[in-house]
């Protein structure tokens, strides 16, 4: 049995993690929100939800004690392209609430996973099949904080023994809840456009390869790694996981082999693409694979099939 806090359960990764875990383990899965997002529907409903803001310590420190949690899945954060308009509150999401997270889970001796990401990486690591271990040097407020949480829950596990795990994301899709503010999000609208008959509008340079993944992977990624046999791990902050890599015309054929019809335009975001420039093309996750058995269920053939007939029943298509 476990006892698992969700902080940031309303959001793209959250919401259906928070279900999964829900489905997983018999303790309580206590889903923690913020008052302006608030769970809905079967979240809501089917069990506890607290209101746990990462930045207020005391807040976390209650629901954990309440709860009786053992472990924090810390989700709260500000995605690559809105941190860029936002810093400091980036910064105070993502660093000064990763404190109070890794803080009360020393006092009440909680494992906790906060998700890293492909926007860890800069312009000067190596692009293709970026190794587990290199030069990360973000130019991203995003990029900065992902860094300085992987340094700071590798520090509190060597420091004082708090189990700390992480993987490093690629851009996710779904179809259950949109992402909002990253620069990996076309490669979810690119779906949502076509099933609703739409032209899309890409935002992102043909040629502009990045890492991707479907949710069902990034989910089940996000459990294994907290039930890995810790003796095995020689990395924790963070792996690199990776299922599969695209540009937006990729993606685009793959969608016209289901959706003939489907028509894109671009129309660069000078913001997105200039983050898109400086991320990995793809990412090698050899150690992922070796350390705890990773591997992918998903391929761009199989996500593309899956979204667009989920899609059609949401839309009525
Ligand atoms: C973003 O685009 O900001 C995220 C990410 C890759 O971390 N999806």
């Amino acid at each position: 049995m476990k006892n698992i806090l969700i902080i940031g359960s309303t959001g793209q990764i959250g919401s259906e993690l928070t279900m999964k875990l829900r489905n997983t383990y018999t303790g309580n899965v206590v889903a923690g929100y913020i008052p302006s997002a608030a769970p809905q529907g079967e979240l809501k409903e089917s069990g506890p939800c607290e209101v746990v803001d990462i930045t207020n310590a005391a807040q976390i420190a209650e629901v954990v004690d309440k709860y009786q949690i053992d472990t924090i899945y810390n989700l709260a954060a500000l995605l690559s392209a809105v941190a860029e308009t936002k810093p400091q509150l980036a910064w105070h999401i993502g660093i000064d609430g990763l404190c109070n997270v890794l803080e009360v889970s020393r006092e009440k001796k909680c494992a906790v996973f906060t998700p890293s990401s492909i926007g860890s990486f800069g312009p000067d690591t190596p692009k293709v099949k970026t190794p587990q271990d290199t030069l990360q040097r973000p130019k991203t407020m995003y990029g900065v904080t992902k860094v300085a949480g992987e340094l700071l829950s590798d520090y509190y596990f060597n420091r004082f023994g708090v189990d700390t795990r992480s993987v490093r994301f690629p851009g996710l899709i779904s179809y259950v809840t949109p992402p909002g503010g990253g620069t990996t999000d076309y490669a979810v609208d690119i779906y949502y456009s076509a099933v609703k008959g739409e032209k899309f509008v890409c935002p992102i340079a043909a040629g502009t390869f990045m890492d991707m993944m479907y949710m069902p992977d990034a989910l089940r990624a996000s459990i294994e790694i907290m039930e890995a046999d810790p003796t095995k791990l020689v990395h924790r902050n963070s792996f690199n996981i990776a299922s599969m890599s695209f540009d937006p015309e990729i993606i685009s054929k793959k969608i016209k082999e289901y959706i003939p019809q489907f028509e894109m335009e671009y129309q660069f975001d000078s913001l997105r693409q200039g983050i898109a420039d400086s991320w990995p093309d793809s990412l090698d996750d050899t150690c992922a694979r070796e350390e705890w058995g990773w591997k992918p269920e998903y391929d761009l053939d199989g996500m593309t099939r899956d979204m667009i007939e989920k899609l059609k029943i949401r839309f009525n298509k």
